[in-house]
């Protein structure tokens, strides 16, 4: 049998919800992917398994620091991120690599593309890659990247980093489950601040100014000036935190090493500051936001006639026959009737 045929029955395969926490407490990456794909769907009958999963490795999760990784396509955060990783394994840590990506439905945006396969980090025994959901949460995958981070946690990973792909929303999701937000910045032509929105500024904990060599080291410390300048005008999102800006090469590893201090410091002061703490909870609390809409869509859908109702209110607010507010009320209140009738019908019986 060749090993393409195991790794099919391999892939097939149903496991239990101890075997699955036994395969994740052991660093099973195999076991590992396989607990992935179970919290990543949106069927019922996952949901239930993935639910009953994640309270069990609960106690072991939230001991790794996250990072979050953004920054134009192209500037170079993939392999910033496997040399990155390297550099952490040499330390002593275990990396896990996650994307967010909420256009993957579309690009098949997938950091194990052909561009980069971040091959040598790969390698590692203490790494763990997980590309993003191929079919992207529209798709029926569910924004689950804190979900998998959680798994990850408790298979024993000290540092999760996260790569936004595509642009638009992805930094604001990497941001709420992150720890400490990394900027990867290239030098542009001109007009340097434009391609920077402000969004993203407020967010940034670190800077580092990639694809930095001895031609464009100039340009670079200019460009460095400008974002000083421009963090000036932002108020600080950490108190005590003076952003700081690295300038390196992902590719030819230099500079990675002060990234990996600056961000050790920038936790070490999170926690000393009680801020570290004070935001995971927030973000706690956003992702319980997140679960009651996608708990309460889901429970809509499956009931036909209340998805036949979503679909003509959603129709009408997009004519704007009525206002979107009045539609999206209207539906709610039948859906709460409905949801009555059909719980009075079941205490009948
Ligand atoms: N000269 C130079 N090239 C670099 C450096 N870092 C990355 N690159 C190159 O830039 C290109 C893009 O790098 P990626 O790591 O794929 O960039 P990315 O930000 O992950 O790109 P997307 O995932 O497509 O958004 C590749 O050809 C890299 O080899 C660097 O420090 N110097
Ligand atoms: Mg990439």
């Amino acid at each position: 049998m060749t090993i393409q045929r195991l790794i099919l029955i391999f892939e097939s395969m149903k496991f239990s919800t101890e075997e699955l926490v036994e395969g994740i407490r052991l660093g099973n990456k195999r076991l590992i992917a396989k607990a992935i794909t179970l919290v990543e769907s949106k069927k019922s009958e996952h949901r239930i398994q993935a639910e009953e999963l994640l309270k069990i490795v609960m106690p072991f999760t939230g001991k790794s620091i996250r990072v979050g990784i953004t920054g134009v396509p192209g500037a170079g955060k993939s392999t910033f991120i496997e040399n990155f990783g390297r550099l952490a394994i040499s330390n002593g840590k275990k990396v896990a690599v996650l994307a967010i990506d909420p256009s993957s439905a579309i690009n098949k945006g997938s950091i194990l593309g052909d561009k980069t396969r971040m091959e040598e980090l790969a390698k590692e025994e203490n790494a763990f890659i997980r590309p993003s959901p191929s079919s992207g949460f529209l798709g029926g995958v569910a924004n689950t990247t804190f979900e998998t981070m959680m798994i990850c946690e408790a298979a024993g990973y000290d540092y999760i980093l996260i790569e936004t792909v595509g642009v638009g929303q992805s930094e604001v999701l990497v941001a709420d489950i992150t720890d400490v937000f990394l900027f990867l910045k290239i030098i542009g032509g001109g007009d340097e601040l434009q391609g920077i929105k402000r969004g993203i500024m407020e967010m940034v904990d670190v800077i580092f100014i990639n694809k930095v060599d001895a031609d464009n080291l100039q340009k670079a410390k200019n460009t460095k000036l400008e974002l000083k300048r421009a963090l000036d005008f932002i108020p600080p999102k950490e108190k005590n935190w003076k952003i700081p800006v690295l300038l390196g090469s992902a590719l030819n590893n230099e500079g990675l090493g002060e990234v990996f201090e600056k961000i050790n410091e920038f936790i070490d002061l999170k926690k000393k500051t009680q801020r570290f703490e004070e935001v995971r909870v927030q973000q706690a609390e956003k992702r319980f936001e997140y679960w009651v809409q996608e708990y309460i869509l889901g429970m809509m859908k499956r009931n036909n006639s209340v998805e036949e109702a979503y679909i003509e209110h959603k129709k009408n607010a997009s004519a704007m026959v009525s206002n979107p507010s009045t539609e999206a009320k209207l539906f709610v209140e039948k859906f709460l009737r409905d949801s009555r009738s059909v719980s009075r019908d079941s205490e009948n019986i």
